[in-house]
């Protein structure tokens, strides 16, 4: 039986497109829009679009700033919930092109786009089907159509996507209706048009983590129960799906479950208390850090952080935001920067491998050396393996446990209390298969 559910668990890989998104680890949010404008999180859809009027945009200056942090991708916000749109969209007029914003030419996903391009950053959209201004809601196939027929803008004309990201929020139209998306449909035109990107959170690709802290579940398996036939059906029924169970992944979830998936997670959360600029937040910019515990509960934790830094009312992101991405880079850089076990003879950049359930793999520093953090990756082209682990090191000729963690995944950072040692083994010690890792590392923070 236990042997069944560990050969299906191993069966189950990241596709090429949900290993790209994997590997981007750090990416950047950008809430902008009329929200921006009116000092609210979400607008109604009555807005004046003569609202939207940007004094110094400038996406260059986001894109540098998110680089420089070490983000490899940034989503923007083409539409949110109030439905204005900062593309100049054929589908309506409530846009960038009824603003006096560039006498109406202005144009912001491309803007942001090209600025992306430059910096080398992958783009994303976020285009909320949710949408509070449009007439059409509610009348679920005409309003699908015009969603479609937006999306396929989006889609066309800004270049490669590298993410789009679904929110689920759905209302009554004007005709008193329900909306009923139809997420199929949406997904057939994202994969048509943009092969690679990611559909995230209602989407097949990338499920959402459960909140908006931007913390993972200690531990965060990216093999997951499904109980639909296919990915599409599995994606459509995305809301039966539990993102929010405390645990969602362990043997115990498996061993119920008629088929398994490769759902990795995604962690989103804003540098600030809101989604959207307001100048009230000003001095409430996350600390260095509060967003290295998020950064190690996210990324350290097998899942991608999705950080939002949203854009002023000028059109550049804030002074203290940038100057916060900026110590956070520092600090990131200075803790991981010095790999203690890259010494001769241990490349552990090479794949290695153990056989059995108690895979042990022992490294000689060199010398004493003083460490307070562990990185672990395991190939999760092979799947996701690793259930538990524990970390020794020799000391007065015995080996003491350092720290203790579950699943692995694409990348596991403990922290503890700073440890010298000479000699350190890593010990597996439950497994779905035998161990392939990519990658152990030692640091100290400075
Ligand atoms: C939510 C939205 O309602 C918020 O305004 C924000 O865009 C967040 C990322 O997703 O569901």
């Amino acid at each position: 039986m236990m042997a069944t559910m560990d050969q299906q668990a191993l069966a189950v890989r990241p596709t090429p497109r949900q290993l790209a998104w994997q590997r981007l680890e750090f990416i950047a949010f950008t809430h902008f829009g009329i929200n921006t404008f009116t000092d609210r999180e979400w607008g109604d859809g009555q807005e004046d679009p003569a609202l939207f009027q940007p004094t110094a945009f400038d996406a260059d200056q986001w894109a540098e700033a998110c680089r420089d942090a070490g983000m490899k991708m940034l989503i923007l916000t083409a539409k949110h919930h109030d439905g204005f749109c900062l593309w100049p969209t054929k589908q309506t007029d409530h846009s960038v092109r009824s603003s006096p914003w560039r006498q109406g030419q202005g144009d912001v996903v491309a803007e942001v786009s090209a600025a992306c391009a430059r910096a080398g950053l992958k783009f994303g959209i976020y285009c909320s089907p949710w949408d509070r201004h449009e007439k059409s809601y509610g009348d679920s196939p005409a309003y699908n159509e015009f969603f479609r027929a937006q999306l396929c803008e989006l889609l066309n004309n800004y270049g490669q996507i590298g993410e789009v990201w679904f929110d689920g929020a759905c209302a009554e139209g004007p005709n008193g209706k329900r909306q009923e998306y139809d997420w199929r449909s949406y997904y057939e035109l994202v994969r048509r048009l943009q092969p690679e990107a990611a559909i995230a959170i209602c989407g097949p690709d990338v499920r959402w983590v459960g909140n908006e802290s931007g913390l993972a579940r200690e531990d965060e398996w990216s093999v997951v129960p499904a109980s639909a036939t296919d990915q599409a059906e599995v994606a459509a029924n995305f809301l039966d799906f539990d993102a929010l169970g405390a645990d969602i992944g362990s043997r115990d979830k498996l061993e119920q479950a008629e088929r398994l998936i490769w759902y990795p997670a995604e962690c989103d959360v804003s540098i600030r208390p809101g989604w959207f600029y307001h100048a009230a937040e000003d001095l409430q910019v996350k600390s260095v850090a509060h967003l290295l515990d998020i950064y190690h509960r996210s990324v350290g934790r097998n899942s991608l952080l999705l950080l939002n830094v949203p854009p002023d009312p000028r059109g550049l992101l804030h002074e203290h935001d940038v100057a916060r991405l900026r110590e956070l880079r520092a600090a990131l850089d200075a803790m991981y920067g010095t790999d203690l076990t890259r010494v001769p003879d241990n490349d552990l950049n090479a794949a290695w491998d153990a056989e059995g359930d108690q895979a042990v793999l022992t490294v000689d520093l060199g010398g004493d050396r003083t460490f307070d953090r562990l990185l672990l990756q395991e190939d999760i082209e092979q799947g996701q393996r690793v259930e538990s682990f524990v970390l020794e090191a020799w000391h007065g000729g015995h080996w003491k446990p350092v720290v203790r963690g579950g699943c692995i995944g694409y990348k596991r950072l403990e922290r503890f209390g700073r440890v010298t040692a000479r000699r350190v083994r890593l010990r597996v010690e439950q497994t779905r298969g035998p161990v392939r890792l990519l990658n152990l590392g030692l640091f100290c923070q400075p």
